[in-house]
């Protein structure tokens, strides 16, 4: 072991020992007085650079808006070109899966350390997951997790994610081997407690997916430091096995069915390479939060949205942003919108595109036009409360195959019990029934109801989107 990787252990256990007197005391959730102190400190310094800086990101996100437009227009013809026949290509490491594999595909997981940052705790999603891979892996089905998934852009919500901020940001001051030594170990050191957080999890990725060669991965924007080999090994050690890159492409023969990616490529805010201003919103907003002022801005999901899905009542659209900054006031930052046109528009034919980033559940979903993007799935997020979404490939179906669009919910949550309580549940995850509820668009493809509410326009919409 190097001495910085000794020097962070060191620290980190220090940290550890401090999160978990607060832990032990009841307040898990409360940043402790470390992170308090690091935040209010950050928030001064950034108070006093903010005017300057305020000009500095919108040239900055003008420019990239304008980038993330040219490689949209770039785009179609990438995609035309994999043909599965190479395995790197200049937006990233390819894959190929033979199209005939059957595939569960999550995305933006976000798993994260224990404390503030620990939203699948918050959300009550860790249990619900850990029944979806027993009931895919049960099944034999090849696991697909589609970036974002370990988030090392979180930072703050306790000791150590205070000290994992500082030295981020020296690793990031320091050039040369120093440099490079300092953010191995501190990656490192973070990923070691990002399993020890969901340790259940990883335990069934292990021993369903990653023992038999069946866990593969893409590279999102929150777990970018992937682009690094070193950081993929260390993964491995905890799920058997893996294959990291940053597209999957399933084919058949030589046709190519569908391609598989996270979908920050056409992001100016938060592309391969390019995304600094994604960090330092992301970094921001942790900053706020963990500071001791009156707000505490908070974006998780709240029950009423898993019950807007379940209840046929959410959009199925894509995302605009705005078209000089190249965001929304949602944070968002991929105008799909924009991905649609540049993609080819209301195409029939053509692999379909199965992506995830926009946190944003779609399945053929209809354009502000009223187009349909009849090749679009985004498998939304792992983040809903008690609810997580998910992408199926019916790989031993026949040829054409069209993907599943799934939401896996708590079966005895009193918000949306009754609105899943029609079937019996799917699975039991520590004693407490877990429904799966395949989710469709309606006729005209602007909302998404639930397959049991929608199998009577089951066969209709087939034969639209054929
Ligand atoms: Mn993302």
């Amino acid at each position: 072991m190097n001495r910085d990787r000794r020097l962070v252990r060191a620290l980190g256990r220090l940290a550890d020992r401090v999160d978990s007197a607060r832990i032990a005391s009841g307040n898990a959730h409360r940043p402790g007085v470390v992170a308090r102190s690091w935040a209010s400190l950050k928030l001064v310094v950034c108070s006093l650079l903010a005017p300057p800086a305020i000009v500095v990101v919108a040239w900055r996100a003008a420019a990239n808006h304008l980038r993330a437009k040219r490689v949209m227009e770039g785009l179609a013809e990438f995609i035309g070109r994999l043909d599965g026949t190479s395995a790197s290509s200049r937006l990233g490491r390819i894959t190929t899966l033979d199209a005939a594999t059957p595939l569960v595909i999550t995305s933006d997981l976000h798993r994260c350390i224990a404390g503030r940052l620990d939203l699948v705790g918050a959300q009550d999603d860790r249990a619900l997951y850990v029944a979806m891979l027993d009931w895919y892996g049960a099944q034999g089905l090849t696991l697909i997790e589609n970036g974002d998934v370990e988030d090392f852009w979180m930072v703050g919500g306790s000791t150590w994610g205070a000290v994992y901020d500082i030295l981020r940001l020296s690793g990031a001051a320091l050039v040369g081997r120093l440099g490079d030594e300092l953010r191995q170990a501190t990656y490192a050191e973070h990923l070691d407690r990002i399993v020890s957080n969901n340790r259940a999890v990883y335990q069934r990725i292990t021993e369903h997916f990653g023992n038999h060669g069946r866990y593969f991965r893409t590279i999102g924007n929150h777990d970018d430091v992937y682009e690094d080999g070193r950081l993929v090994n260390a993964l491995a050690r905890y799920v058997g096995g893996l294959r990291m890159s940053s597209w999957i492409v399933l084919r058949n023969d030589s046709h190519v069915e569908a391609v598989i990616t996270h979908g920050n490529v056409a992001d100016g805010w938060n592309a391969p390479g390019r995304a600094t201003l994604g960090k330092l919103s992301s970094w921001i907003a942790d900053m706020v939060r963990d500071a001791p002022i009156p707000v505490t801005p908070d974006d998780l999901a709240p029950p009423a949205r898993t019950r807007e899905l379940l209840g046929g009542r959410r959009r199925n659209g894509l995302k605009r942003v705005n078209q000089r900054f190249g965001a929304s006031s949602s944070y968002d930052s991929l105008d799909e919108e924009l991905l649609f046109d540049a993609l080819g528009g209301a195409a029939t034919v053509g692999p379909w595109i199965l992506m995830g980033h926009t946190h944003f559940p779609v399945l053929q979903p209809a354009s502000d036009t009223g187009a349909r993007w009849w090749r679009y799935a985004n498998s939304g997020h792992g983040l809903g409360s008690g609810l997580i979404t998910a992408i199926e490939w019916p790989g031993d179906e026949p040829a054409p195959r069209a993907p599943r669009l799934v939401a896996w919910v708590w079966g005895d949550h009193p918000e949306w019990a009754e609105l899943v309580a029609g079937s019996p549940p799917t699975t039991h995850s520590e004693g407490r029934p877990v429904a799966r509820v395949e989710l469709m668009p309606t006729p005209g493809g602007r909302r998404l109801v639930t397959a049991r509410r929608g199998s009577g326009r089951r066969m209709e919409h087939a034969v639209q989107g054929q």
